[in-house]
């Protein structure tokens, strides 16, 4: 388990390295005195054979005592000191084994049980411990865990001393992603990720607007959360959030051709609240629509596989019936901000994308919850059909069957895609994914550009699925109680 293969660039503890250096000295000394006393004894005895026969017989024979003594006695004494220095060393070495072996699985608990691990904000591989650099001479560390390198320490080849557990200082040294060498600052935190999936123009990157800035300024504020961004690069995406937000504007999700660089950008921010320990770490991911439509992604969406939920996001306009419908009532600005590709192959896609990440066949159903979420309900009054109106004006008029709210909006949100021949869709997911759950938003709240944004249930699906990932944080964001399954699936037929 504590396996370092892995050659370190930092001192070995001196029982699993100088120690055995020194066993070698010291057995191979006390065989050499012994050995060269024998031989000082056969000396004098061949010396003897010039003396006369009374000296000859006397010494000889006191000579040879003392030879055999030396033989029987030293060889009695140096086989026991060889053994003990052998068991000492060993001892100190099974003490030391032993001691870094508790502190590893001490240490591995803890991660494991605090769900801590290290998602790349860049390339999205997921490491449980990132390489650690030395913060004297920039060394990089990998495996910084108790071992034979130290238990509580690890000393650097250049002599620094860096700490290799969780309680002594090691989420503060600068890390790196071990698969794309970017700086990570994630400081043993627990991450959740959710993916915003969709075909381009569906409202990914508006969803991800309005919710962050409603997030951050209005739910962590009101529910004692504080909130860290991740680096400057993500205040920086933020400072964008608010300006976007502002004007009621959409930025172009940046994805070069530079096959280097992420088709994914991920919004990362700390969520820290005294029940937090460790603090929390958000990552959005806005996920550039032609992954699903040219099917050329610069990486692999490793967070499919990892992420506590997912956000798919359905653009209604996006389905030919559906814009026939509702064209007449719709703003020029609308019209040109449809999402063309089409929800039936955009699936195929994402569901293609999964099994490779995942390694689920086909049949295989996913443990993930999902929200579907129906966007750009403010256009041609969608919302008296799947938004808040519908579902208020549902509940009242049948207050007997519909007294969830969450739960109408999920019935009237499946009832409006069967209506619009999307019934295969609501089976493909329901297949798929065992916890799925649809809603409806809103994420500017009118036509872009129209002024600031007047978002509209962009919070429900990012609570939901915050709520089923997290515990501690379902007892601070707790606006709204959601039950186990929707409970009006069995009304559709
Ligand atoms: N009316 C309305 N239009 C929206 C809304 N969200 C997005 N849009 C339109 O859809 C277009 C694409 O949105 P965007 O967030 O950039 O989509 P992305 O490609 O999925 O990131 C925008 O330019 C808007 O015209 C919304 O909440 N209401
Ligand atoms: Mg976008
Ligand atoms: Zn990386
Ligand atoms: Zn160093």
């Amino acid at each position: 388990m504590t396996s370092e293969s892995k050659v370190q660039p930092a001192k070995k503890s001196y029982f699993f390295s100088k120690g055995y250096i020194d066993l070698k000295n010291t057995v191979k000394g006390a065989w050499q005195r012994n050995g060269k006393s024998i031989k000082n004894y056969k000396d004098k005895l061949s010396y003897l054979k010039f003396e006369k026969l009374p000296k000859k017989l006397l010494l000889g024979s006191l000579y040879l005592l003392a030879m055999i003594s030396v033989i029987v006695c030293g060889t009695i004494i140096t086989t026991a000191i060889t053994l003990i220095h052998i068991s000492v060393l060993l001892l100190f070495m099974m003490l030391v084994y032993l001691g870094f072996s508790i502190v590893w699985c001490i240490d591995r608990f803890y991660l494991k049980r605090n769900q801590i691990f290290t998602a790349c904000h860049i390339c999205k591989e997921k490491s449980l411990i990132p390489i650690y650099l030395c913060p004297n001479c920039n060394e990089k560390h990998t495996r910084l865990t108790p071992g034979v390198y130290g238990i509580l320490h690890r000393t650097c080849n250049c002599g620094a001393k860096i700490p290799t557990t969780f309680f002594n200082g090691r989420k503060n040294l600068s890390a790196i992603c071990p698969n794309c060498k970017s700086p990570l600052s994630d400081r043993e935190s627990r991450p959740i990720c959710i993916p915003i999936i969709g075909g381009r123009s569906v409202g990914k990157t508006a969803y991800i607007t309005a919710f962050s800035k409603t997030f951050i300024d209005e739910v962590a504020p009101a529910k004692g959360m504080n909130i860290e961004f991740y680096n400057s690069d993500k205040e920086r995406i933020y400072r964008e959030i608010e300006n976007d937000y502002l004007l009621g504007e959409t930025r172009m999700t940046q994805r070069s051709t530079d096959p280097n660089s992420a088709s994914s950008i991920s919004f990362s921010f700390f969520v820290q609240h005294p029940t937090f320990k460790p603090e929390r770490l958000m990552h959005i991911y806005d996920i550039a629509g032609e992954v699903f439509t040219n099917n050329n992604e610069n990486e692999v969406q490793q967070q499919y596989e990892y992420c506590q939920g997912m956000i798919l996001l359905f653009d209604p306009f996006s389905v030919v019936n559906i814009a026939d419908k509702y064209e007449s009532s719709m703003s020029k600005n609308d019209i040109a901000g449809i999402g063309k590709a089409d929800i039936t192959y955009i699936l195929d896609s994402f569901f293609s994308k999964l099994r490779m990440v995942t390694g689920l066949s086909e049949a295989d159903m996913l443990n993930t919850p999902i929200a579907i979420v129906i966007s750009k309900v403010d256009t041609a009054d969608l919302a008296d059909i799947v938004g808040e109106a519908a579902v208020n004006k549902l509940m009242a008029v049948d207050s007997e069957n519909f007294t969830d709210y969450y739960d109408t909006m999920d019935y009237l949100c499946r009832k409006f895609l069967i209506d619009n021949d999307l019934s295969h869709f609501v089976t493909q997911i329901d297949n798929k994914f065992k916890t799925n759950r649809y809603f409806a938003c809103s994420s500017i709240g009118h036509t872009k550009g129209a002024g600031k944004y007047e978002p509209m249930g962009v919070l429900a699906p990012m609570e939901w699925l915050c709520q089923r990932a997290d515990k501690k944080m379902a007892n601070v964001w707790n606006n709204t109680s959601f039950s186990k399954v929707p409970a009006y699936i069995n009304k559709l037929s």
